[in-house]
């Protein structure tokens, strides 16, 4: 399947996506090919609504020390819920659809996490950290929420600067 990722300021990244009840070979395609285009472009995490289909899936690869993403360490979550959080935990995030644009929010550093395999088999994990954080941003994403919306009016207003400078530059090559 042929998939490319969506940027804001599209109005598709609004879309709050659909929970998945059909585990099927072609969910499984989308699945694989997301794993695909987030490995391709330097990704940590994928929403697919980030790749233009609003269901409630997501994956994460957090690179490992060696900054490799072995696919065993692929993580596939469906219809994901945080059950659990505690804690505060800041981390200078970014998002394959606010391509360049990096900025320090706050998250949660530990959750429970129910959610479905691939198969449609319900599991719960706990995670901390980075991991923990990626959650906290592809669930939002689920929701229509970027991290751009976190930061306060100042910081926003410098993100809406700086990103109208960066496209435009980008639109010269
Ligand atoms: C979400 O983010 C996330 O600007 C995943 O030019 C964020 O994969 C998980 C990326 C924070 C954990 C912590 C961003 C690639 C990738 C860019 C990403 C870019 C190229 C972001
Ligand atoms: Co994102």
């Amino acid at each position: 399947m042929k998939l490319t990722i969506i940027e804001y300021p599209d109005k598709k990244l609004r879309l709050k996506s659909e929970e998945v009840k059909v585990f099927d070979a072609k969910f499984h395609d989308l699945l694989d090919s997301m794993n695909d285009i987030m490995i391709n472009t330097n990704g940590i995490g994928l929403a697919a609504i980030q790749v233009n289909h609003p269901v409630r899936a997501i994956l994460l690869n957090i690179p490992n020390e060696d900054n490799e993403q072995p696919p065993e360490n692929l993580l596939e979550l469906i219809n994901p819920v945080i059950t659990k959080s505690s804690g505060e935990i800041l981390y200078d995030e970014g998002c394959l659809s606010v391509p360049t644009f990096y900025e320090e929010t706050t998250r949660a550093e530990f959750l429970t996490l129910s959610y479905q395999d691939r198969d449609g088999n319900t599991k719960v994990i706990e995670t901390e950290g980075l991991v923990s954080i990626a959650i906290q941003h592809e669930i939002d994403h689920l929701e229509g929420i970027l991290f751009i919306d976190k930061l306060s009016y100042s910081r926003r207003k410098k993100f809406e600067k700086e990103y109208k400078r960066m496209l435009k530059e980008r639109k010269k090559s």
